[in-house]
């Protein structure tokens, strides 16, 4: 076997009964994954808590293979379904008890364990220290419930998350969602702004990158908060609903604004790339428009900003109801831009594949509607 205090696998148990909420991004977070597995209302929470309360430690590890048996020394096989008393009651005697990845079954209770010594571990507690070590040796979560402090920790790829209880993580939740909140108002006023500019055909690179930049501060306030989501398990039902509700439809235009304006020519940026490049702005270069400008392929100049530019138009197209993708492609690729589609006769619309008489009709109404409702604005 290669040298244990190497890179450690990072596993994710349980990924598949924790669905990702609302803006959480498509990358799998395996902490996140891990503290799905063990947030309120589950049965591994529900034993946690029993612990807790009957002022005993415990040390769990979250997952067993060849790796994790190799380093367990006495106690006894139990291979019996997991339930959160029978965890209890094997949490009062001394060692650590072993489940199986996904939590549901109790394989090993009273087990010493002996992980690789020459692992770095920064706790000076043995339960601490074993549960760092085991975790970063066999790459599955690990669990401590402390006795001395009466907190639970979980270390997982590295990192060690103290579990808060759900009075802490709802307020903490709640400044986030206030904070959304006020995002969500703002990017809705730059975005009126752009789409009455865009009729008007007046929009420069600051009113499209300030859209973007609304739009990411948004996701990322939203990410935090999917984060709190999942920890709060089943106290966190409002919330999420609440999370839904602002972020109805603000995914689809983020990948619109940018369709719309990715430039082209030399430094052109694919739709993904622009998204990575995106994510990977600090929260400082984020305030900053120029950097902003940059990371979709404009010149990183600020007097880039005040350059002229014009929407190919999937924003505003989206807004027209009943119109599939497909067509909104084919509709924007024939045209070119809005501009051109907002000066589109209905028989000019129905030269576009997949678009009739009836389709023709809706857009061109569709089109004018937005054109008026932005002037009104
Ligand atoms: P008691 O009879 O309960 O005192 P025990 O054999 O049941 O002893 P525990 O597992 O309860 O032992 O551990 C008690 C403490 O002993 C925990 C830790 O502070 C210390 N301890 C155990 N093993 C080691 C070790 N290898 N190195 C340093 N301290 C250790
Ligand atoms: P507390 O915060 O006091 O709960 P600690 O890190 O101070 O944790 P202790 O040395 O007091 O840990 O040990 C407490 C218990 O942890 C003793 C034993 O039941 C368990 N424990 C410690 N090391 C191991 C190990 N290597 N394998 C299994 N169980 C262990
Ligand atoms: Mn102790």
């Amino acid at each position: 076997r290669a040298g244990v205090a190497g890179a450690p696998q990072q596993r994710v148990v349980g990924s598949s009964s924790a669905s990702p909420p609302a803006g959480t991004s498509a990358v799998g977070d395996p902490l996140r994954a891990n503290l799905a597995l063990m947030a309120p209302g589950t049965a591994l929470r529900d034993g946690l808590e029993r612990i807790l309360r009957g002022r005993t430690g415990a040390l769990i590890v979250l997952g067993y293979d060849s790796i994790v048996e190799e380093i367990c020394t006495g106690g006894f096989p139990l291979d019996v379904e997991f339930s959160a008393t029978r965890l209890r009651e094997l949490c009062k005697m001394d060692g650590a008890v072993v489940l199986s990845s996904d939590g549901t079954r109790i394989v090993r209770a009273a087990v010493h364990l002996m992980p690789d010594p020459s692992i770095p571990s920064e706790e000076s507690g043995t339960r601490h220290r074993t549960a760092e070590r085991v975790a970063k040796q066999t790459g599955f979560p690990v669990i401590s419930v402390s006795q001395s402090m009466r907190i639970i920790g979980l270390y997982v790829s590295g990192q060690r998350h103290v579990l808060d209880d759900s009075a802490a993580i709802l307020s903490r939740a709640n400044q986030a969602l206030a904070t959304l909140e006020r995002y969500k108002m703002r990017l809705d006023e730059v975005s009126g702004t752009l789409s009455a500019l865009e009729i008007e055909d007046l929009v420069t690179v600051r009113d499209a990158v300030a859209v973007v930049q609304r739009l990411e501060m948004v996701r990322r306030i939203a990410d935090e908060i999917s984060g709190y989501v999942v920890e709060l398990g089943t106290d966190g039902r409002l919330l999420a609903l609440q999370l839904d509700e602002l972020m109805a439809g603000v995914d689809a235009d983020r990948t619109l604004v940018i369709r719309d304006y990715l430039p082209v020519g030399r430094r052109a940026r694919t739709l993904d790339e622009a998204l990575v490049e995106l994510d990977l702005l600090s929260a400082t270069e984020l305030i900053d428009l120029v950097a902003v400008a940059k990371a979709i392929g404009y010149p990183g100049a600020s007097d880039a900003l005040d350059a002229a530019v014009s929407p190919r138009g999937f924003r505003l197209l989206a807004k027209v109801p009943r119109l599939p993708g497909p067509v909104v492609d084919r509709l924007v690729d024939h045209f070119g831009s809005l501009q051109r589609l907002l000066g589109a006769t209905v028989e000019d619309l129905q030269a576009v594949d997949g678009v009739g008489d009836a389709r023709a009709r809706g857009v061109r109404e569709g089109l004018s509607r937005l054109a008026e409702a932005s002037i009104l604005e």
